[in-house]
């Protein structure tokens, strides 16, 4: 069996037809979770999984999972997420649901017959954007959060996750948390530049960085832009600004791997001629180290808390996600670099800076990552970019890695 390999022209395909739902200028997708171009997405792979005689099934918040059921016991699993940002690019999330397909075709052709079953997930609201926190579908997967709080979470657009999930016809009826996988490995672009640096063809990824996601909303006094004197203002966009700084500060006071993002800032009510009435602002703080993150997020409590008196406004914090760092299993990490060292590429292990619906999965069974060089280290940015070499060989990296976890025994 490890002289199978992937049909890369196939798997190139089947990406640049789901590139083809939702395009936006520059070459990637805008597909938020639930929105019709999600649904559209998910139509899509779901023919691909029946064409590949796959049993389909949607869970109550939307994880539609195809297995294929040959063998025996729980079932090697691999996936990741078709929603993307808005400025999303075409490998994202799309890479690893996609391979997995391409992974059991293969096997299916080769008449090769795993002794396990294997899965390949399409996980709800991956990315996070429009439903907080991220991860959303693998967290109720394996039991992090409970299905009813997931249904009732709010859009940053408006509508009720259920809701919505009904509205697109994914409102399944597959219970969560569902049954844990035998094990899980993803398949996933690195999203930053340490594989191009290192000029390392392939990341055997060790565990993922802890997450920290708020909402500030800053209230002041909404007032004429001209008349007011500036000792009289109570203006929450100046605390934005300050607060957007600390952060940016703070991460290169930390250094290491201590990222700070403002993303999202909203004023109101965002007129030139008036001092705002109210702003609200999403803070990502992230760190590999727990005990870092929860500093930085003690310093920029405290500084919003100073900030905010000297302004005279008020401000209220709100908790979109918080996850620690996790650490995958290393029985599976050395099996991803295994494959990859046998298979002729150069392999490094590594943490990953994003968020992936595998920390979420290694709650439940022993799981790792595989990452592919991103050009230029961009994502969440249309020009992302994984070569077609890359994208076939990572392909058959998770091939071979699921053939030999449906063969191991973690007990
Ligand atoms: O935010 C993240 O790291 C992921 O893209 N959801
Ligand atoms: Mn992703
Ligand atoms: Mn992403």
């Amino acid at each position: 069996m490890s002289t199978l390999r992937i049909d890369g022209q196939r798997l190139l395909d089947r990406i640049m037809a789901l590139a083809a739902i939702s395009p936006i200028e520059g070459g990637g997708n805008c597909r938020l979770a639930l929105t019709d171009e999600d649904k559209d997405g998910r139509d899509l792979v779901v023919t691909w999984m029946k064409d590949l005689g796959l049993s389909v099934s949607v869970d109550v918040v939307g994880n539609i999972i195809g297995v294929w059921n040959v063998g025996s016991g729980s079932p090697v699993m691999t996936g990741s997420h078709i929603d993307t940002v808005r400025t999303g690019g075409k490998y994202d999330g799309n890479l690893g649901v996609l391979a997995g397909l391409q992974v059991i075709e293969t096997l299916q052709q080769a008449g090769v017959t795993p002794q396990r079953p294997f899965a390949v997930g399409v996980f709800t609201d991956e990315e996070g954007a429009r439903f907080a926190p991220d991860m959303l579908g693998s967290l109720v997967f394996v039991g992090g959060l409970s299905v009813e709080e997931a249904l009732d979470i709010q859009a940053i657009d408006g509508p009720r996750l259920g809701d919505e999930l009904t509205r697109i016809g994914y409102a399944g009826n597959t219970p969560c948390p569902q049954t844990p996988p035998h094990a899980f490995v993803e398949l996933h672009i690195e999203q930053g530049p340490l594989l191009e640096a290192n000029d390392v063809r392939f990341g055997a990824v060790t565990g993922v960085q802890g997450i920290s996601w708020q909402e500030l909303t800053i209230t002041g006094q909404s007032n004429h832009a001209g008349t007011t004197p500036m000792r009289l203002r109570k203006d929450p966009v100046v605390v934005v600004a300050e607060v957007a700084k600390f952060l940016h500060d703070l991460a290169l006071r930390y250094g290491g791997n201590q990222v700070c993002t403002v993303g999202k800032i909203d004023v109101h009510p965002s007129l030139i001629n008036v001092v705002a009435a109210k702003a609200t602002m999403t803070l990502d703080v992230r760190n590999t180290d727990e005990q870092l993150l929860k500093q930085a997020e003690h310093e920029i409590a405290h500084f919003i808390t100073e900030i905010a008196q000297r302004e005279g406004v008020t401000t209220s914090v709100r908790t979109l996600a918080r996850f620690e760092p996790v650490q995958f299993d290393q029985r599976v990490i050395d099996i991803v670099h295994h494959h990859a060292i046998e298979l002729g590429h150069t392999v490094q292990y590594m943490p990953s800076g994003a968020g992936h619906d595998a920390q979420m999965i290694a709650r439940v069974c022993p799981t790792a990552m595989i990452f592919t060089q991103s050009k230029d280290g961009l994502s969440h940015n249309p020009a992302e970019y994984t070569s077609p070499e890359d994208l076939e060989a990572g392909a058959n990296i998770l091939l071979q890695t699921m053939l030999t976890l449906a063969e191991t025994d973690f007990s």
